[in-house]
């Protein structure tokens, strides 16, 4: 363990009845070995998010938008939440106030992980929407069969995901801005915060108050307004900075 990881504001935070949220990225299921979407090795290297992650990617070729999904759904089938996901869920145990993850990621690796109040404000790979009849039904089969899958209602379905130019879920996004504007620590893990309206998050924390704590590999633009930025995998350094070890 690495002790200078630690964060005491953090810890005491978190025994003392204070408000922590967590803003989680692709950065924290990485080591899972979900890719992520930018740097090197992201989706977007060799992914256009307009040919696959917008509305009008999927009007106009919903088997192509389908296909890149169910390749994503069978990777992360293979994948279980690391040490990173694990210290969210140790932390949440630990808290003696208000604890709210905010996740973007769609993996659902923090529920497995066995975290208990989160928002999944990107919304989840393993449940689809039907875009007739608006269901939304968990559907954890893999693969799903002939493409684009369809709803008992005979309408289509698509991945229950929030794309560009689209509203996120209303009441999970204004929980999470509550949250953020009430929270006493915040740690930001693994995500480049240029997506909004989530980016934003950090920054309403600040505001209202907030201590602001990032981990990830490298600076982000978060960085600048963050009280403490610890730089290394999420796997290593968040059970370091609630002192525990996996
Ligand atoms: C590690 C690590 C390790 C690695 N340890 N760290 C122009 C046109 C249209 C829209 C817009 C526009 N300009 C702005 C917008 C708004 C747009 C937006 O923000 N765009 C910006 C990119 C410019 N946002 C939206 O469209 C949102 N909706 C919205 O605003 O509605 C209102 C509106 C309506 C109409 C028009 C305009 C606005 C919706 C955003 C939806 C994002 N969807 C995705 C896909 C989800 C489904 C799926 O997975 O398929 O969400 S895109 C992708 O980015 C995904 C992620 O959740 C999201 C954030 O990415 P994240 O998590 O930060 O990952 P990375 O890869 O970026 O970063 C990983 C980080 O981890 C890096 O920093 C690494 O260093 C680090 N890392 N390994 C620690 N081991
Ligand atoms: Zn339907």
């Amino acid at each position: 363990m690495d002790a200078s990881n630690r964060s005491d504001r953090l810890v005491a935070a978190a025994e003392s009845g204070g408000g922590i949220v967590i803003l989680a990225g692709a950065g924290m299921s990485a080591e899972s070995g979900v890719p992520t979407f930018r740097g090197a090795d992201g989706l977007w290297r060799n992914f256009r998010a307009e040919d696959l992650a917008t509305p009008g990617a999927f009007a106009r070729d919903p088997v192509l938008v389908w296909e890149w999904y169910e390749w994503r759904r069978g990777l992360v089938a293979e994948c279980e939440p690391n040490a990173a996901h694990s210290a969210v869920t140790e932390l949440e145990n630990r808290v003696t106030g208000s604890f709210l993850l905010v996740t973007q990621n769609v993996d659902g690796l923090h529920r497995v992980a066995g975290t208990r109040n989160y928002r999944e404000v990107h919304g989840c790979l393993w449940e689809t929407r039907c875009l007739g009849c608006g269901d939304v039904v968990e559907r954890r089969d893999h693969p799903l069969g002939e493409l684009p899958p369809k709803c008992t209602c005979g309408g289509t379905l698509r991945p229950n995901v929030v794309w560009f130019g689209e509203n996120l879920p209303e009441a999970t996004l204004s929980s999470a801005f509550a949250a953020a504007g009430e929270c006493d620590v915040m740690v930001v893990a693994g995500t480049s915060g240029v997506v909004y309206p989530i980016a934003h998050l950090p920054r309403i924390a600040k505001d209202a108050g907030g201590y602001v704590i990032e981990v990830n590999l490298e600076r982000t633009p978060i960085s600048t307004l963050a009280d403490e930025v610890h730089l290394g995998p999420a796997g290593e350094v968040l059970p370091d900075l609630v002192g525990v070890t996996f």
